[in-house]
């Protein structure tokens, strides 16, 4: 009977040790539960030094994915299965996410660095009093041109990428809304518009559109049009800003009829792991020193008022990323047009898609 006890009290202390040793390798590997930050981000959209500095200072490991378009992140967050601690969609999908209850509220308590963000960044329609999400970046949907590859044609309006002249030279950006909008837009249309004979006059409008474009592409855009292989590209500033800097030849411009300006901000998901870490990451981005950082390498334009100071002149004063309210006046924000009106949007930009094929 003794041996028995004996037996039971070795095998108890053994498999102690084992847990203990087990749970101190994922503590150290940050595999451990609340030590993971699950991140799900727009690709490129962050200086990967910062990850390293986030992990090195909190001591949480950042699992980091990436997304191209609002839809697609929306259906994986909706679909569920995958967690994230951390989410970055813009204002629409923002609006669209807090009425399916897929976010939680934000503890502006535990943000003290909120400080630095631009009031007129603050309380916005699709999320009053920020109650679920924090500025991140912002910007607008624009033409970028190569001036050496359209010869001269420089365009100023939406309406100009429809001439003739440029046969296969477009690359547009794979978002729905985006190349929907920037449709109802050259016909002098709102980009939230919702009157279906005005919405197949857009769809029409973009099957005319196809023998210019040449590719609707993700993230790789940036690398096309930098590498010269079309002359004009519907795409976000920010990346315009960035391929700017990597070839001469390219300029960007804000289309006269007006076009989107839009607000990407941080929620944490509903089904975050990491509620306490999502909130340090949050701060730790607001950090003057960490949002000019990030700004400066992702090439988007900064909420952050006291990060805006740390900038170079050229970079705060460039009114095509920067624009005057002149500009902004012309310029509208996507609503949250409601599920089955944004499943349309997707319907009709899928068909021009399938189109173009
Ligand atoms: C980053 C894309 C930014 C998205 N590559 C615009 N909302």
């Amino acid at each position: 009977m003794k041996k028995l006890i004996q037996l039971f009290v070795a095998i108890f202390l053994i498999s102690g040790i084992i847990l203990f040793a087990l749970n101190r390798l994922n503590t150290t590997q940050g595999y451990s539960g609340k030590n993971v930050l699950n991140i799900y981000n727009w690709g490129d959209y962050i200086d990967p030094e910062l990850i390293d500095q986030f992990e090195k200072e909190s001591g949480i490991k950042v699992v980091y994915q990436t997304f191209d378009s609002n839809e697609a992140m929306l259906t994986k967050i909706e679909q569920g299965g995958t967690t994230y601690d951390i989410a970055v969609p813009s204002d629409y999908a923002i609006a669209k996410m807090i009425e399916e209850d897929l976010v939680l509220p934000i503890d502006q308590q535990k943000i003290p660095n909120l400080k630095n963000i631009d009031p007129r960044f603050l309380d916005l329609s699709f999320d009053p009093g920020n109650k679920y999400s924090i500025p991140y970046f912002w910007g607008t949907v624009g033409i970028v041109y190569n001036q050496k590859l359209i010869d001269g044609k420089k365009p100023t309006s939406w309406k100009d990428i429809w001439d003739p002249a440029l046969k296969n030279q477009i690359l547009l950006a794979d978002g729905a809304r985006e190349v929907m909008g920037m449709s109802l837009n050259s016909l002098g249309y709102s980009l939230n518009e919702t009157d279906e004979t005005k919405l197949q006059e857009a769809k029409a409008n973009l099957m005319d559109l196809t023998p210019n474009v040449k590719a609707i592409v993700g993230d790789e855009i940036k690398l096309l049009l930098a590498n010269e292989e079309a002359g004009i590209g519907v795409v976000w500033s920010g990346d315009a800003n960035e391929i700017m800097s990597e070839n001469e030849n390219l300029n960007y411009v804000i289309p006269k009829e007006g076009s989107n300006v839009w607000f990407d901000n941080v929620v944490i998901p509903k089904t975050a792991k990491n509620v306490k870490g999502a909130h340090e990451f949050i701060n730790f981005m607001l950090d003057p020193k960490n949002a000019a950082k990030n700004a400066d390498y992702v090439g988007y334009s900064t909420p952050n008022k006291a990060a805006l100071k740390l900038l170079d002149r050229d970079v705060r004063e460039d009114k095509r990323f920067y624009p005057d309210k002149e500009v902004t006046d012309t310029l509208e924000v996507y609503e949250n047009l409601g599920k089955e009106m944004l499943a349309h949007y997707n319907e009709l930009f899928l068909e021009f898609k399938m189109h173009k094929k």
